[in-house]
């Protein structure tokens, strides 16, 4: 079956893409090749006077590159070559003496929109799936089939760089704004607007695009070189002020943006191909698109249950507090479902209620919904101090007052108010099944974990407990991808899986603090590792009481190996609850984190030592996590090692580069972290004791995860 076929009509030739078998359409050699041949024969037929390029996928466009053929490739002249055909095939379209316009809709994405972007006219359909964008550096690449050269001269440089070093996808009102498509229209009548696209071309050539970069500024900044010096120069700060240079993909985009800007197409060009060969064979991508795929798998992972899931029309939310407007308005942001929000006073409802529809607005004002979009949105949302509207709840997230007997008494009433729902408990830290004990359904009862903000964490911890029925694990994860969550299924055990990893790296900056430890010089060394921040600023944000009350759990789980140190107690007592109140390990200003607090040597009652040195501050913390990683990886937490690593960096930002915490035993080798484990237990004692399945992997000599 062939990737693409040709309909002509009145002189103009419909390509239309799309790949036998594959959900999305995608870039291969062989693509490439039976393109080259199709658009050939078509510039040599005389009935063929122009050329539009569709897809026959429902809601892809093109996807980019093939990214399993890149990972292929064993040289990086391999990969030089790879780039290098695809701006030879890309540059024959824009050299067509017959006009091409690409009809869009579904993802454009990577390679797919560096195409377009060489046909002479773009449309793009007003629809939510069709998202425009160059997401290469988030694979650890740039864009190295034209992008990085025809993008900036299309939108101008200071969009195109906006779009390029983050590696972003924009809706398509957003890229008609930018000037990167240049109709928007429905889906019904994308085909027949190319057509009279390509009748415009035919009668009045090429089209002349108004120069990007208006007003004074911005034809300083963009359209002139010593403007544009001054924008690769603060590009270039932001990206290592992002990066913490640990990601070379953004700076070499950059370069590649420079070189065609400035010394041209060619030069553009040469640049793109020469890095692109040295990125795809770099550890950063391989990395970053280990976990591409690895969230990818996570999509369609139905958490052993073997079941399938059951709708959800409608969401109840008990607890309207942070976390359950968090809860209640992401749903309805993401998944557009009916929420009812419930709490025991109409009044903390009304405040819920607000804070929830706050996310809503926030989306209206960065234009990422319309109008009409915010206002169907809002009025999916209604409050109650009783419970109408629960009956026809199919699931219920409760996110009150973290206290075993407060959780219980909700269950109870919510399985009388909502009789066919599913009940998830938000608990950071009470079992399940002490929760579901005494439930009327057991079998309807898990846990869903949220992370703090729920609009912005993009991990969600599934907990069944061993009564927990398997559609109703299954139901739990689609929802949870419904709100736009990677989600990963973990085991009832104290802490899961993310405080379980996070609880001994949060102790080991407590013991660390309590010997006089700088509080800038711990976080610092951590951010330097790759961390987004410190485990001192972490408390501030997570809230020194929820920390304590977090440790005191895994205290009593774990015993002396998790012991917390005594600095969260002492900064409690001292009226210390972090960000929350103002009042922390640092400072804050007008709501604004303002540097360490002098006072807290005293109230710690420490001498501020001289700051040991980075790499040991790195060593104690980021071992003690290692080390509890492999040891709930033993314990069957979670259900693979690489749940486990997708888990500590979409929940507590572990350095994707780095892989996650078993990937980097894994490249660490395991006999070596026992070493190194040994010796730390040697000086600090039984916290560092080795983990028994890490025992196990170092005497066999194994790993963690595959190889690659
Ligand atoms: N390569 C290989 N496989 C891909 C793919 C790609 N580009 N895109 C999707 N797939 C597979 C995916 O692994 C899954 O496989 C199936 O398609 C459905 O995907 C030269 C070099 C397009 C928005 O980064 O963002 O171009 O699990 O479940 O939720 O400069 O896939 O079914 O076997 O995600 O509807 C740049 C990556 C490449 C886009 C669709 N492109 N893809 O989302 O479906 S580099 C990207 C996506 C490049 C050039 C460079 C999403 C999607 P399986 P899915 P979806």
């Amino acid at each position: 079956m062939p990737a693409f076929t040709t309909d002509v009509r009145d002189g103009i030739a419909v390509l239309t893409f799309d790949l036998p078998g594959e959900p999305v359409n995608k870039l291969t050699a062989g693509v490439k090749a039976e393109f080259e041949q199709a658009f050939s024969a078509l510039l040599a037929d005389p009935s063929v006077r122009a050329v539009i390029l569709a897809s026959g996928k429902p809601d892809t466009f093109i996807a980019g590159a093939d990214i399993e053929e890149f990972t292929r490739l064993e040289t990086p002249a391999q990969a030089e070559a790879l780039s290098r055909g695809g701006q030879e095939m890309i540059a024959r379209v824009e050299a067509s003496p017959k006009p091409v316009v690409a009809a869009i809709h579904g993802a454009c994405l990577g390679g797919g929109l560096e195409l377009a972007l060489a046909c002479h006219w773009r449309i793009a359909t007003d629809h939510p799936k069709t998202q425009l964008g160059l997401p290469e550096v988030q694979l650890g690449i740039l864009p190295a089939a034209g992008g990085s050269v025809r993008l900036p001269r299309l939108i101008g440089l200071r969009a195109a760089l906006d779009i390029i070093l983050a590696g972003k996808t924009e809706r398509a009102a957003k890229a008609f704004r930018l000037g990167i498509v240049d109709e928007l229209v429905h889906p019904a009548i994308l085909l027949d607007t190319a057509r009279r696209a390509a009748g415009r071309l035919l009668r009045d050539g090429r089209p002349s695009r108004p120069p990007r970069g208006t007003g004074p500024a911005g034809w300083f900044l963009d359209r002139t070189p010593p403007g544009r010096r001054i924008v690769y120069a603060q590009a270039r700060k932001g990206v290592l002020a992002r990066t913490g240079g640990h990601y070379p993909a953004p700076l070499a985009a950059l370069e590649a943006v420079e070189a065609g800007l400035e010394q041209g197409p060619r030069r553009g060009f040469e640049t793109e191909h020469r890095r692109f060969g040295e990125l795809a064979m770099g550890a950063v991508s391989r990395e970053l698109v280990r976990i591409f795929f690895a969230t990818t798998a996570l999509k369609k992972d139905d958490g052993g249950s073997g079941a399938r899931p059951l709708p959800v029309g409608v969401l109840g939310v008990v607890g309207t507090g942070f976390m359950g407007a968090g809860i209640a308005g992401t749903a309805v942001a993401q998944a557009a479902v009916e929420v009812r929000l419930r709490d025991a006073a109409l009044d903390r409802v009304a405040s819920g209620l607000k804070a929830a529809r706050k996310l809503l607005d926030g989306r209206l004002e960065r234009r990422r919904i319309t109008r009409q979009e915010h206002q169907r949105l809002v009025a999916l949302m209604g409050g109650t101090a009783g419970w109408e509207g629960f009956r026809r709840a199919d699931l219920v997230i409760e996110a009150v007052f973290e206290d075993l007997d407060v959780k219980r008494k909700v269950l109870a009433e919510a399985e009388a108010g909502a009789p066919h729902a599913i009940f998830a408990t938000n608990t950071s830290t009470i079992p399940i099944g002490r929760i579901a004990e005494g439930a009327g359904r057991p079998g309807r009862v898990l846990g869903m974990h949220f992370f703090s903000p729920v609009d912005r964490m993009p991990l969600l911890e599934v907990i069944p407990h061993a009564g927990t029925d398997p559609d109703a694990v299954a139901t739990a994860l689609a929802f949870g991808r419904r709100m736009g969550k990677t989600v990963i299924v973990v085991a009832d055990r104290p802490g899961f899986w993310v405080n379980r990893i996070l609880s001994p790296y949060l102790n080991e900056a407590g013991h660390l603090l309590a010997e006089g430890t700088p509080i800038e010089a711990i976080d610092a060394a951590m951010t330097r590792f790759g961390f987004p921040v410190g485990p001192v600023a972490l408390l501030d944000e997570v809230g020194l009481d929820v920390g304590a009350k977090a440790g005191g759990v895994m205290h009593a789980a774990f015993g002396d190996r998790l012991r917390p140190a005594p600095v969260l107690a002492r900064m409690l007592e001292a009226g210390r609850q972090g960000r929350k109140n103002g009042k922390g390990f640092y400072r804050y200003e007008g709501g604004k984190k303002a540097g360490p607090d002098p006072a807290v040597a005293g109230i710690l009652g420490v001498q501020p030592r001289a700051a040991i040195s980075a790499e040991t501050i790195q060593q104690r913390l980021l071992y003690a996590m290692l080390n509890e990683a492999a040891m709930a990886m033993g314990e069957g937490v979670v259900r693979s090692a690489r749940d486990g690593d997708m888990g500590a960096i979409f929940g507590i930002g572990y350095p994707p580069f780095r892989g996650g915490p078993l990937r980097t035993i894994d490249h660490l080798g395991a006999t070596r972290v026992l070493d190194v484990l040994r010796g730390l237990e040697n000086v600090y004692g039984a916290r560092f004791t080795p983990a028994p399945a890490l025992v196990e992997v170092g005497m066999r000599n194994g790993r963690f995860t595959d190889e690659g």
